[in-house]
């Protein structure tokens, strides 16, 4: 897979990608991810990149001519699946967002800031549009790494045995199970016995129901 993430301020995106998990999958070449600072693209000597608002108002907006040379550069380069504009009135990722776009193989993210981005960018470029909740960030940045590694982890590979993404919470609608390490007793609290039983069928039922009291006593609204 390749992200293209298009950005005034890349430079806030480099650790994730450089650290842990993210940079294994980068490593191992299965994943790749390129970093387009906007300004690059800037057309005129102030190497603006936004402006004011027609019809007035506050705050400034992404001029579309920066935006649409980048982004028609790269697709001149490849065929992309989607381009997503990242923005707090996007659809609110969750895990089905996630698994889907793992199966894609070239994506582009646009990093919105300021009051956003001129509406023919949209109507020229965009597919999708995703936002990581109901608040406000400085910009699109966090949440473009927080997509990013919401997918990349996906990618068959990424992840090891230990850590697969198949008994994750919201992978089947359910939050986790209850999960123990040793000692068997710390200060006067048991690990539930079951799990020190050797039981596997009883134990996977035991997990399933924890999932689902567990689901219902926080995210009622997940069943
Ligand atoms: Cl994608 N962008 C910004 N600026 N704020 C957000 C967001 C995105 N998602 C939630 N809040």
């Amino acid at each position: 897979m390749r992200i293209d993430i298009i950005s005034v301020l890349p430079e806030l995106m480099e650790s994730p990608f450089r650290t842990s998990i993210l940079k294994r999958a980068m490593d191992k070449g299965l994943a790749e991810v390129h970093f387009h600072h906007l300004r690059d693209w800037a057309v005129n000597k102030h190497k603006q990149i936004d402006d004011e608002p027609y019809g007035g108002g506050a705050g400034m907006v992404m001029m579309v001519e920066p935006l649409d040379k980048c982004i028609s550069e790269l697709k001149s380069q490849r065929e992309y699946d989607e381009v997503i504009y990242l923005t707090p009135d996007g659809l609110t990722l969750n895990q089905k967002i996630a698994n889907s776009l793992s199966i894609k193989n070239n994506l582009i993210f646009i990093c919105g800031h300021y009051k956003g981005i001129d509406q023919r960018v949209r109507d020229l470029h965009v597919t999708k549009e995703i936002s990581i909740g109901d608040y406000v960030l400085t910009g699109g940045e966090l949440a473009a790494c927080v997509l990013a590694d919401s997918v990349i982890r996906l990618l068959p590979g990424v992840l090891n045995d230990e850590q697969s993404a198949l008994t994750d919470s919201f992978q089947d609608d359910l939050l986790s199970p209850p999960i123990y390490t040793r000692p068997e007793v710390y200060k006067g609290l048991e690990v539930p016995k079951i799990l020190l039983s050797g039981n596997f069928p009883k134990i996977e039922e035991w997990r399933h129901d924890e999932a689902v009291r567990i689901t219902k006593e926080k995210r009622p609204d997940l069943l």
